[in-house]
Parts: structure tokens; C-alpha cells; sequence
């Protein structure tokens, strides 16, 4: 760990740099899924929740996903790379305007494999990981997300998560099933969180948000901002 969050001042916004390397505890929760607390420094929050909003816009707008049995989720989306819709990942939004969906940055990978390295705490566990979409969520404060798991990608790798806003009560289950027993995490803004190896395919949810618990500096005023990184194994 050298440069801690130094990088930050030098020259022209190094936000995504390698050298900016904030201090962080790490826990593993389960194995595979760990918690980095504070892994992204206010100003790479607010470029994030600035990129997030371009996006919210358009060319496929953010909106409740509607559920194949009626009903919507309380969760607003919308997704980069690739379209997600319950049980499948399309280039276009078909169940919105159709339009095809914005590309994935190559920043992005960057910032995952990052995250890779050091929730894992290994130089080489971001080697090979390039993900393709994100399912970026936004939360108001009665928004939940049901315990699931996703399992909609054809790949194992690492699912890696960014929170920004409003902190939540993050539920991780077991592989079996949706019950107990489980973990509850208090995920804040700024944190980190990769569900991995043999927690990838673990059932989880949010099922509570704490209004008002954001830092107004993000650039989020309300609300809680979570952005998920998958590896689809789709290819054209
Ligand atoms: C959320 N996250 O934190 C929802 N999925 O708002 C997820 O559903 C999720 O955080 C897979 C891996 C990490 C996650
Ligand atoms: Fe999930």
C-alpha cells in the first residue's frame, strides 16, 4: 500500500489511478465475499455518481425492472454493457425504449480488477477479470432488494460492488437457500464489497436503507447508489 490517497491532489484528475490506494480494513465475511469499508475516496464517489447519472439518462433510461409475474422492483436500474431483464442479459433494452445500452468503460475494468486486488489481497487476483456489464441500482429510502442470487451471468467470476449514499443493511446468505442463517453488513458509501468464489453464487438482498446516513459531498443529495460488476460470458 504506498501513495494512500495522495494521489488525489497531483495533476490532472488521477481519480482512477493505480496509485491511489486508500488505507483499508478488509474482512472476509463468508469465503469469497469481503467487505472493504471506505475503498473509494470522496472524489472518486462523486465522479461515479456523476458518470451514474449520464447514465440514468439515457440511451436506456433508468426505471423499475418489471418482474416476469406483474409487479415492478422497488430498486430503480439501469445497466451499462449489457441490458438485464429477470434471467437474461440483451445489448438492447428491449423491455424499455429498445435502444442499446451504453458502453462498459474501460475505466471501469480498471476499477474492478483494482478491487479485485485488494479485497483479495493478491497482486494477481484482478489478472484476467474483465467484466462487461453493470447493474447500477438506485435506492430510495423504502427501496429493498429481496434475497437472490445471480446467477444469470454463464460465469463464475467475482461480482464486485460499490456503494455510494445513504448506507444499507446488506443480508448475505448461505449458496443453499434464501433462509437463515445469514449475515447482516452495514454497507456505507464509499465501500466496497466482492462476493466471490465460493459465496458467488450466495443468496443476498438489502432489505433496509438508512435515509439521511450519505455524505452530502458525493453529489448524491438522497438515497443509496449501488453499482454491481459482472462478468456476463456472452460474447456479441
Ligand atoms: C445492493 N447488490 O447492494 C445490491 N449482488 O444494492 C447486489 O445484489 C449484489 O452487492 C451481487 C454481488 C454484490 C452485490
Ligand atoms: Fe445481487
Amino acid at each position: 500500500m504506498t501513495g494512500a490517497r495522495t494521489g488525489a491532489t497531483t495533476g490532472a484528475v488521477p481519480l482512477f489511478d493505480d496509485d491511489v490506494q486508500p488505507p483499508a480494513q478488509r474482512s472476509e465475511i463468508a469465503p469469497g465475499a469481503v467487505h472493504v469499508p471506505g475503498w473509494l475516496t470522496l472524489p472518486q464517489q462523486r465522479e461515479l455518481v456523476a458518470a451514474c447519472r449520464r447514465w440514468a439518462a439515457g440511451p436506456v433510461p433508468i426505471r423499475h425492472t418489471r418482474l416476469p409475474r406483474g409487479g415492478a422492483m422497488s430498486v430503480q436500474t439501469v445497466c451499462i454493457g449489457w441490458h438485464w431483464q429477470p434471467y437474461r442479459y440483451t445489448r438492447t433494452g428491449d423491455d424499455v425504449n429498445g435502444a442499446r445500452v451504453a458502453d462498459f468503460p474501460d475505466w471501469m475494468v480498471r476499477l474492478g480488477r483494482r478491487a479485485l486486488v485488494d479485497a483479495y489481497q493478491a497482486p494477481d487476483a484482478g489478472d484476467g477479470y474483465t467484466p462487461d456489464t453493470a447493474l447500477i441500482n438506485f435506492y430510495d429510502a423504502a427501496a429493498k432488494l429481496g434475497m437472490h442470487q445471480d446467477k444469470d451471468e454463464r460465469s463464475d467470476a467475482p461480482v464486485v460492488s460499490l456503494s455510494i449514499g445513504d448506507s444499507c443493511v446488506f443480508r448475505l446468505g448461505s449458496a443453499e437457500n434464501r433462509n437463515r442463517p445469514w449475515s447482516d453488513v452495514e454497507l456505507a458509501s464509499g465501500d466496497l464489497f466482492v462476493l466471490g468464489g465460493p459465496s458467488r453464487f450466495a443468496y443476498h438482498g438489502v432489505p433496509r436503507i438508512h435515509p439521511g446516513t450519505g455524505h452530502p459531498d458525493t453529489g448524491l443529495a438522497h438515497g443509496r447508489l449501488n453499482i454491481t460488476m459482472r462478468v456476463t460470458g456472452l460474447t456479441g
